[in-house]
């Protein structure tokens, strides 16, 4: 099957026909769609096609108890209304290049794995990275069990009803034990491959980033009878926060987002008892990105009292500044300039991935692919096929340098 092909069978899962957006939630019918696409994917190549014990789905060829794997992937559910690209790229890729491998007839001297993992964006549960956290040990037992959808539905409840056993869920060291390296290949996420004219580049670091949930609290009343003065109404506070924010990241260099918020009673003509707003907010290191998140709470709590509001923040994430291993990333450099003598881009990135979680237990690499726009967690999300089949080859030519020594 062609990367083409492959990209067309799962351009339609889940896709959302109004916003032509991606809504692939964990441990929905849309990421059990995914999931089959990828056992299929596995199966039609002759690998062994296993999920591990936090629902990771794996394809290997070779002995996996070997060790010493190079193992590569990224992962396919989305954000709310999402791109095509963010995560499928790197797990079609995956496929595509070990069909471009075989196709030039090397021989694998290192196991290889084939990995989606799951939950990589955190649309559901509110944490990104389940799947990856739970198996580096980053994410515990007891917190993964208080994990609830919007619903009230928890992290356990959501994987049993799709035919999961929550029961095994953690820390697993054994299987990190097996793997040497692990690249995930990647949309990129801004536009610094297409200013620089490159097609493909190499993650250096990720920006320490985290999610910080602010309940504002007021009282509900009437729209039209509640004199202004008496009114204790939390979206005041919440709307000057909102532009603290904004204000705190444009002073530091940073970035800080509220992205995400709940209303109640939410009716059109009552004052709300409770706006509850999600910060997502990321810096170049963690002084910076403390003095944002700190200034835009110290704000919140200005304007909260102003308006006699009560306000809780509470950090409902946080990953710490990822530096990709070095060895690993110059062998990747090494690889992919070696026919070309071209100095292939390093970049960081803002964005956090299930490499950069890992990063912590194996080394860990990324490939980036050219997106002309930038633009991505949303339907715009964009790269051209032919830097794509650029992306398959050079994930080719690195696990070929990699595993087939
Ligand atoms: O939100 C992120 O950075 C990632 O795409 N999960
Ligand atoms: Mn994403
Ligand atoms: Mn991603």
């Amino acid at each position: 099957m062609t990367f083409h092909s492959m990209w067309a069978e799962l351009l339609p899962i889940g896709r959302n026909s109004a916003s032509g957006g991606y809504r692939r939630y964990a441990w929905s019918g849309a990421d059990a769609d995914c999931r089959a696409w990828f056992r299929q994917q596995a199966e039609d190549r002759g690998l062994v096609h296993e999920v591990d014990r936090n629902g990771n789905q794996w394809a290997w060829l070779g002995d996996p108890a070997a060790g010493d794997a190079v193992v590569t992937g990224s992962h396919l559910d989305s954000v709310p209304d999402g791109g095509a690209f963010d995560g499928p790229l790197g797990v079609v890729s995956s496929f595509a290049a070990l069909d471009e491998l075989r196709g030039r007839g090397v021989r694998f001297t290192r196991p290889l794995a084939l990995v989606n993992f799951g939950d990589e964006e955190g649309a559901r549960f509110g944490l990104a990275c389940v799947g990856s956290r739970l198996t580096a040990g980053q994410l515990s037992v007891e917190q993964a069990h208080r994990l609830t959808d919007g619903d009230g539905i928890s992290l356990p409840q959501a994987m049993e009803a799709a035919g999961y056993d929550p029961e095994g869920i953690g820390a697993d060291p054994e299987r990190l034990a097996r793997i040497g390296a692990f690249v995930e290949l990647h949309v990129e996420q801004g536009r610094a491959l297409d200013l620089s004219g490159d097609r493909v580049g190499i993650a250096s670091a990720i920006w320490p980033h985290g999610r910080w949930r602010f309940d504002f609290r007021g009282e509900a009343n009437h729209a039209g009878t509640t004199r202004l003065a008496d009114r204790r109404d939390p979206m005041l506070s919440y709307a000057e926060t909102v532009l603290a924010a904004r204000r705190e990241a444009e002073l530091a260099g940073a970035v800080a987002t509220f992205g995400k918020i709940a209303v109640e009673p939410n009716g059109v003509n009552a004052i709300p008892s409770l706006v509850r707003g999600w910060l997502d907010s990321r810096a170049a290191d963690q002084d910076t990105l403390d003095t944002v998140v700190g200034g835009v709470e110290k704000a919140a709590r200005e304007y909260a009292h102003a308006h006699g509001i009560d306000l809780d923040v509470v950090r409902e994430s946080f990953t710490p500044v990822v530096e990709f291993d070095h060895a690993l990333r110059d062998e990747l450099a090494r690889i992919l300039g070696k026919d070309t003598e071209l100095k292939v881009p390093v970049l960081g990135t803002g964005a956090g991935h299930d490499a950069g979680i890992l990063s912590g237990s194996i080394p860990t690499a990324m490939l980036f692919v050219r997106n002309p726009t930038g633009v991505s967690h949303s339907p715009a999300e964009y790269a051209a096929e032919d830097d794509c089949v650029a992306g398959v080859r050079a994930l080719a030519d690195v696990l070929e340098g990699l595993a087939c020594r």
